[in-house]
């Protein structure tokens, strides 16, 4: 190889797929108990009882609010596993999802 000669290796890129992400998001209503609230948070989305506190009030003062971020399906389970709580319970307690 002459002096102004570059060597250069080719490694193969891999390309990384990132999966789309869904947001949960808590919707306020004026019916279901907080505590119902907080317990659903803490048994679905196995948050601490001052995070699921957190999430909880911001959704009761400001409407809604962000509770996790996950893939569609799991997002999707999670919002169905949280509402399928309160219709049990008879409450209307509503979990949507959004895409990021
Ligand atoms: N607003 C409800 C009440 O005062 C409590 C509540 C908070 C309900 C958050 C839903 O996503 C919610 N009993």
């Amino acid at each position: 190889m002459r002096a102004t000669q570059t060597q250069t290796t080719q490694r193969p890129r891999l390309k990384t797929v990132k999966p789309p992400l869904w947001k949960v998001i808590l919707l306020n209503d004026d019916f279901t108990p907080r505590d119902f609230v907080v317990g659903v948070l803490r048994s679905v989305f196995r948050m601490t009882e001052s995070e699921a506190l957190g999430v909880m009030l911001t959704a009761h003062r400001k409407g809604s609010c962000v509770v996790a971020v996950f893939t569609r399906e799991i997002a999707e389970t999670k919002a169905k596993q949280g509402t399928d709580a309160g219709v049990v319970a008879g409450f209307p307690l509503t979990f949507t999802t959004e895409r990021e």
